[in-house]
């Protein structure tokens, strides 16, 4: 029998979502040393990469990690419509931006049409016994704001919740959203954008 050759293969993410919610420390934490960091920090994008092997792919695996100011909106634009995949983040100990995650998806919604596979996310769950219960965003609510995203916007969608601090989950989110990727590559041609 000859061997399988795997297939090489790019796929994009951006991670959006307000500031100070951990979006670049759930990268940090994925990523490890293979971590790059890049001269878009200036107009406040910053890049990441990683090589991964799956069981048929060399994945070549590409974070952006966009500054959440409104001011960049005209610079987020072109690193929706070149992604793969999006991972939206919010904090479980700041109501705020659970309550502006949906404002994410619209703006996401608004460059790209049909979304792309998404990772919605609740980080700091470490810190979620320092405060009230009332205080905090629980899990159900978490996967109910998915459900009722996924069911709205006919996306493929998976909820998680994780801390980067310890590290909870965050792989397992990856390698989910990696295989949906996967499974979305072979079914429409790759998006334009931003060569990296
Ligand atoms: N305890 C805890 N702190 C976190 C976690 N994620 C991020 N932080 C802290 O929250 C602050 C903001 O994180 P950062 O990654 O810069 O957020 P970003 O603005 O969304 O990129 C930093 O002080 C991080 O160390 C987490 O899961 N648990
Ligand atoms: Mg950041």
């Amino acid at each position: 029998m000859k061997p399988r050759i795997p297939r090489m293969m790019t796929y994009k993410t951006v991670l959006i979502g307000d500031g100070a919610v951990g979006k670049t420390s759930i990268r940090r934490t994925y990523m490890g040393k293979e971590f790059m960091s890049s001269h878009l920090a200036t107009i406040g994008v910053d890049f990441a990469q990683k090589h991964i092997q799956t069981e048929d792919e060399t994945v070549r695996f590409i974070i952006w990690d966009l500054a959440g100011q409104p001011t960049f909106e005209r610079v987020r634009r072109h690193y929706y419509q070149g992604s793969h995949s999006l991972i939206l983040v919010y904090s479980v100990i700041d109501r705020e931006t659970f309550d502006n995650a949906s404002k994410w998806l619209v703006e996401a919604y608004k460059y790209m049409g049909q979304l792309p596979p998404t990772a919605i996310i609740g980080n700091k769950i470490d810190l979620r016994w320092e405060h009230p219960l009332e205080d905090v965003v629980s899990n159900k609510e978490g996967r109910e704001f998915a459900d009722y995203f996924i069911e709205k916007l006919k996306v493929d969608a998976i909820f998680r919740e994780t801390s980067a601090l310890t590290g909870e989950n965050t792989l397992d989110m990856f390698a989910e959203l990696i295989k949906m990727m996967s499974r979305n590559s072979a079914r429409t041609p790759p998006p334009a954008g931003p060569s990296v």
